[in-house]
């Protein structure tokens, strides 16, 4: 999976740019939802919070991926939110064999063109995680930035409150949410809620930051190299050779 480079597509927001968009879609599984999301069963916590999941207790495995398709009416810039459950003895970016990485993606179809923001999370003491940071570009202490930690009733979990914001353009979003985890469903697993989509129409300035920045880039790269000249032969003196 592609996750360098293009993860610079998406800008990590705080909620405030949530006031001038318009919400095209939102849903906290209370119930089963609609036929936009590719998987659709609705798992529960010990203490009774519905979530997006396959297993009714634990949610989505490692290996497991899940995609919301949505219509939008014009715009230039989409803001996705969502509560991420980190469940289990997720281990962060540790390399240690069998207990990691352990990572989470977003990926999705940008105006400038696919895009996955890829990080990792932690719940285990000792075992730094990437997040706020992508996968390869931070450490962090485990559980950083997290916004509900232990209150799942797992007695090992965590709650991200993730906001991206990207451009996006067309009348079609496809979201793909997935994780790549080292170890079974019973000991670390992950699930979606209170899922957020607004659409807005004219995109904000840390879109039009990173989008002047791809163009900045791309004009480098389509810009002539200026041919080196080889070293010159030694030039005989005396009568021409021809
Ligand atoms: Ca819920
Ligand atoms: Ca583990
Ligand atoms: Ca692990």
């Amino acid at each position: 999976m592609k996750a360098w480079g293009s993860t610079l597509l998406f800008v990590l927001v705080g909620t405030a740019l949530q006031a001038r968009a318009s919400i095209v879609y939102f849903e906290n599984f209370n119930s089963e939802p609609g036929s936009c999301w590719s998987h659709r069963s609705v798992a529960t916590t010990p203490l009774g919070e519905r979530f997006l999941g396959r297993d009714s207790l634990r949610g989505f495995s490692g290996s497991e991926l899940v995609t919301l398709t949505l219509d939008l009416p014009a715009h230039n810039e989409v803001v996705l939110e969502f509560d991420m459950y980190v469940i289990g003895s997720w281990n962060g970016i540790t390399t240690q064999t069998g207990k990691g990485p352990d990572l989470f993606f977003v990926s999705v179809q940008t105006a400038y063109g696919p895009t996955s923001f890829l990080t990792s999370f932690s719940n285990v003491t000792n075992n730094p995680q990437s997040y706020p940071a992508p996968f390869g570009l931070g450490s962090h202490a485990p559980r950083t930035n997290a916004s509900a930690v232990d209150e799942l009733g797992y007695g090992l979990d965590s709650v991200y409150h993730l906001c991206l914001s990207f451009p996006h353009v067309g009348d079609e979003i496809v979201v793909a949410f997935g994780a790549m985890l080292s170890e079974p469903l019973n000991d670390e697993s992950w699930g979606l809620d209170n899922v957020r989509v607004s659409a807005h129409p004219e995109p904000s300035a840390a879109i039009l930051l990173v989008g002047t920045w791809l163009g900045f880039q791309r004009s480098l790269a389509r810009r002539p190299k200026r041919p080196i000249k080889p070293n010159a032969p030694p030039v005989a003196e005396g009568p021409d050779q021809a």
